[in-house]
């Protein structure tokens, strides 16, 4: 990918310079190189902790010699400190982190119903069989925040066995698998015959779960249809179309709040566009049925911030952004619930609806995918 760089040291020493041949440039302050130092006085070989605290940095160290071997840039600093890091993670590092922008987080592709449901679905036995399968499904989840599953058995709990390919569950007042049918005394809408607008789950939940899996058991009944929407992009079209509506919604956080089983009160007072220090689009929450209370919006600013919901919610219903697909006994499917929201149509009484879900995190997935793709990275 990199072939050496040529290096420069600012006239005062505390910056390092770094031109690569395919044209990528980085600076980095002398402190910052200290800190990321790979020799193993700096970071335990074994388990690639830091082992240096940050009292041990003096923020004025001054670079005294960058010299570039073998893919290392070995550096001195005045006081005898030295360290060694490799080039080619510096090329990584060199890109600017926050740049100013609305863009979601690198790696990661919007996609509005241009998106073809079955080209992000792949079926259970062969994930089970074949670590590519399983790295390709999973590379969907991180990059697009859903993805779909067939030939899953049709039987109560077989979602675990699904998230153990790549992660864990996460356990909350709903239970560890929850029964997503319609009954009377419904504690949640969810459990009932109610079509759900596209949503996020639990955003009273700090933090909220960042997977949500769900699996259909039975689905007979006529309706009950499911869809997802990209958060992030209707969060662009937002935008593009009404910046001052985005950035209300950025800046001014909601109260959402679940109580509904009369043992949990859960709180949690955040924007439903959350931004990255640097202005990227770093999680949304959106779901009407859990706004509670809009407190933190200033009296004259309320009119407009309600414009903005609105204008958000219309996005989220376009056809042009929805992709709708029909679950059927044993199919299952994956959203990334920071960004992904999902949704279903309201269905009648005759036939039978019955899905499980349960909650993950995408982190763990994340662990997973990366030790499928590089297995000998240490
Ligand atoms: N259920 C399905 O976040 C929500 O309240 C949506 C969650 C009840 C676990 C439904
Ligand atoms: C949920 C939910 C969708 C469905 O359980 O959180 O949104 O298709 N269910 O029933
Ligand atoms: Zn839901």
């Amino acid at each position: 990918m990199t072939t050496a760089p040529v290096l420069f040291l600012s006239d005062d020493r505390t910056v390092l310079g770094l031109d690569w041949p395919d044209g990528r440039r980085g600076r980095f302050h002398a402190a910052w190189l200290r800190d990321h130092g790979q020799d193993p006085a700096t970071r335990d070989p074994r388990s690639g902790q830091k082992l240096l605290t940050a009292t041990d940095i003096d923020p004025a160290i001054r670079i005294r010699t960058a010299v570039i071997a073998d893919g290392r840039i070995d550096l001195a600093f005045d006081g005898g400190v030295s360290t060694w890091i490799d080039s080619a993670w510096l090329w990584e590092m060199a890109p600017d982190p926050l740049a100013e922008d609305v863009a979601p987080p690198s790696g990661r592709i919007t996609w509005d119903a241009g998106l073809d449901a079955a080209s992000v679905s792949a079926a259970y036995p062969t994930l089970r069989e074949d670590p590519a399968a399983l790295a390709g499904w999973l590379g969907w989840i991180d990059t697009l925040g859903f993805a779909r599953l067939t030939d899953v058995p049709a039987k109560p709990g077989a979602l675990f066995e699904v998230i153990a390919l790549f992660g864990f569950v996460r356990e909350t007042n709903y239970g560890r698998l929850f029964e997503v049918r319609s009954r009377v005394e419904a504690e949640n809408l969810a459990y009932t015959r109610l079509g759900l607008d596209p949503h996020t789950d639990n955003p009273y939940r700090d933090p909220v779960p960042t997977l949500q899996i769900l699996h259909c058991l039975e689905n007979t009944a006529t309706g009950g249809d499911s869809s997802v929407v990209d958060g992030f992009r209707a969060a662009e079209i937002l935008k593009s179309e009404y910046p001052d509506h985005f950035d209300l919604l950025a800046r001014y956080p909601v109260e959402f709040r679940y109580r509904g089983d009369g043992r949990t009160d859960l709180v949690a007072e955040r924007p439903m566009l959350e931004l990255a220090p640097g202005g990227g689009l770093q999680q949304v929450r959106i779901n009407n049925r859990a706004f509670h209370a809009l407190r933190s919006v200033p009296f004259d600013l309320v009119p407009g911030f309600y414009a903005a919901y609105r204008h958000l919610v219309e996005i989220t219903r376009r056809p042009s952004v929805v992709v709708s697909f029909r679950l059927d006994a044993g199919d299952l499917f994956v959203v990334d619930n920071t960004r992904v929201l999902h949704g279903r149509t309201a269905f009648d009484a005759a036939g039978s609806r019955w899905l499980q879900g349960a909650y993950a995190d995408i982190d763990g997935l994340r662990s997973t995918l990366r030790a499928l793709r590089a297995p000998a990275a240490a």
